[in-house]
This record gives structure tokens, sequence and C-alpha cells, in this order.
């Protein structure tokens, strides 16, 4: 598909840069009429890089929030520390809320004492927190990345990353003996999709795998790696259909496609984002007074060192065709 790129193609930097402080993943949510942006709290860890992503050595989160998109950014400070989850090891990895009769919840990707990666759950009454752990993970949740979409009264939490995101490791929702990515020529690894329960602690449904589907109706292949879904899973809503964004991982692109439903199939459209300066790309996409916007982050500031990113964000546009215009990334 021809993509059509962006008038404008700076991006703004959410905090100082030269701060020194680094925050990535941002997630954004509007909650009483501000934005709210969850992101994970990059800093100088010293644990060298690999492709597991052991540099990613995140131990809290912070929240911020924005009246207006141009207005002055507010750190509330720290919501959670590792510390204060029951089964954590380590990393704390991409996070996201969702807020149900006046209540928050957050979502977060955390490794437990095993070194196996799971999602969980903490609570708030207000958005800014501070936010508290449950005692374990959400039951049968693996890998990283949740994104929880509202749609009308049911919640629905999205989830996956390859590599050391370990989503590899399992089939049908079950760990392997030795997990490795399928060859080239078979399906891609989908991203995975359930309801969540009434008290949005748990799964409501075994999770099922969220099909990306070509221009002729066949799943993406695991060795299209333009294209496959790799981690950042987001979900957002325009015009009544469902747009699923992630990250394609080892080639940098925020890629997305459109389905008629929460769960999908949905069908590959396009590049949202081109690669930025930071081997990981990752984003939210929001709807603020009447605009779109794409926050996403990049490891300018830092001088390109991958585990050190700044958030950004930069107006989202839409094609009459409800396609979304291609923004780059450098
Ligand atoms: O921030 C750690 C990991 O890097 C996230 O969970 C991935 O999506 C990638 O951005």
């Amino acid at each position: 598909m021809k993509q059509e790129l962006a008038d404008s193609c700076t991006s703004k930097y959410l905090l100082p840069v030269n701060s020194g402080i680094y925050m990535a993943d941002p997630s954004a949510k509007v909650f009483n009429g501000k934005i709210y942006i969850y992101p994970s709290h990059d800093w100088e860890s010293g644990v060298p890089e690999n492709d597991n992503g052991d540099h990613f050595n995140m131990k809290d989160y912070h929240v911020f929030s924005l009246e207006t998109i141009d207005g002055e950014i507010i750190d509330h400070g720290m919501i959670l520390d590792v510390d204060d989850i029951p089964w954590a090891g380590r990393q704390l990895w991409d996070s996201d809320v969702a807020e149900k009769d006046g209540k928050y919840y957050l979502y977060f990707s955390l490794k437990d004492k095993n070194d196996v990666f799971h999602i969980g759950v903490a609570t708030a009454d207000k958005p800014e927190g501070p936010f508290i752990a449950e005692p374990a993970p959400i039951k049968g949740s693996y890998s990283i990345d949740p994104c929880v979409l509202k749609d009308e009264d049911d919640y629905y939490i999205y989830f996956g990353g390859l590599w050391g995101g370990q989503l590899q490791r399992y089939r049908n929702n079950k760990a392997q003996k030795t997990g490795s990515e399928p060859d080239d020529y078979e399906p891609a690894l989908c991203a995975k999709v359930a309801k969540l329960s009434e008290n949005m602690f748990e799964f409501a449904e075994e999770p099922k795998d969220l099909l990306i589907l070509d221009e002729n109706g066949n799943p993406l292949k695991a060795g299209d790696h333009n294209r496959r879904f790799f981690e950042a899973s987001w979900m957002h809503k325009y015009n009544g259909k469902y747009y699923f964004s992630y990250s394609t991982g080892n080639t940098h692109y925020l890629c997305y496609a459109i389905g008629d439903n929460p769960y999908g199939p949905f069908t590959y459209q396009g590049v949202i984002l081109t690669p930025v300066v930071g081997w990981t790309t990752h984003h939210s996409i929001v709807e603020f007074k009447g605009k779109w916007y794409l926050f996403h982050h990049d490891s300018v500031p830092s001088g390109g060192k991958t585990w050190l990113r700044s958030m950004k964000v930069i107006e989202l546009e839409y094609n009459p065709d409800g396609t979304i215009r291609t923004i780059q990334g450098q």
C-alpha cells in the first residue's frame, strides 16, 4: 500500500532533553480531562546490552500528566517500586492503565524470581497513584507489553513480545521445553488478546491469537520481518474501526492493522513511524480535545544509548479513507 507522509515530521520531547531523566514506552490515557502518561523508567544500571534486553533493568514507574498538549508536564513522582511487588524478580517493562468505576488498574510487565515474564496488576484510587500491587501476577499471563482497550462496558488486554519478551517460548498459551520462533515460511507468532474479568484482576477467557493478515487475506509469515508483530501492542478505535498498532522489533517500524472487532482478524495497512534512533520503538495513540496524538520514544538525547530513551509526542493524521499518514522517525 502506498504510504503518504505526514506534513510534520518533528515530534516534541516531553521532558527537557538535558534533564538526565529517561522515560520510554509511553502509554498515554485521558482521565478526568487530562492526559496521563505511564512510561517505563530507564536508568544507567550498568547491565551490558544483549538480545535478551537485560540492559532494560528498570526498577520503578513514574506517572506524568498534561492539561494541554503544549502545556507544562507534571511528574507526579514514583507510583510503584519493584521492591513493593511481592512476586518480583527484575525488570519492570512496559505498562498501561485502565479506569473502571473510579478505580485505576496498572497492568505491568515484570520477571518473576525465576526470570520468567508475567503481567502484574496494581490498583489506585487516582490516576496519579500510588499503586498497590496484587500479591501474584495475572493467572496464566506470560510475556510482556500489556495494553488495555475499554470498549463500551468491556475491557480487553493485549500483550506479547518476542526475544527478551519471551513470547517464542509459548504455543497455545503453554510454555514449551525449548522455545524458538517459527521458520520463516510459517505463520508469524501473534500478539495475544483476552477479555478481562469483571474485577479486572484476571483473564476472563484463554488468551487468543490476534491475527494480522496481508492484502490477500493470508496470515503474515514469520520471515516477514518488516510487517510481522514483534512487541509493543496498542489498540485504539477510530470511526468505529479497531486499529492494532505494534513494533516490528528488529526492523524497527511502528505498523498498524485494521479490524472490525477487538479480536480481529486485522489486515495490515502500513507504517505509522519509520525507525527512530535507538533499537526499540514503542508508542501509544490517544485522542485529546478533538485531535489524535502519537506518543513514542527515541534515544537521541542519550546519544543513541539503546537503554536510555526519551518520550516524545506528535500529532497523528488520518487520510479520508481512514489510513494513517506515515511519520518519519529521523
Ligand atoms: O522498555 C522495555 C522494552 O523495550 C519494552 O517492554 C519493549 O516494548 C521495548 O520498548
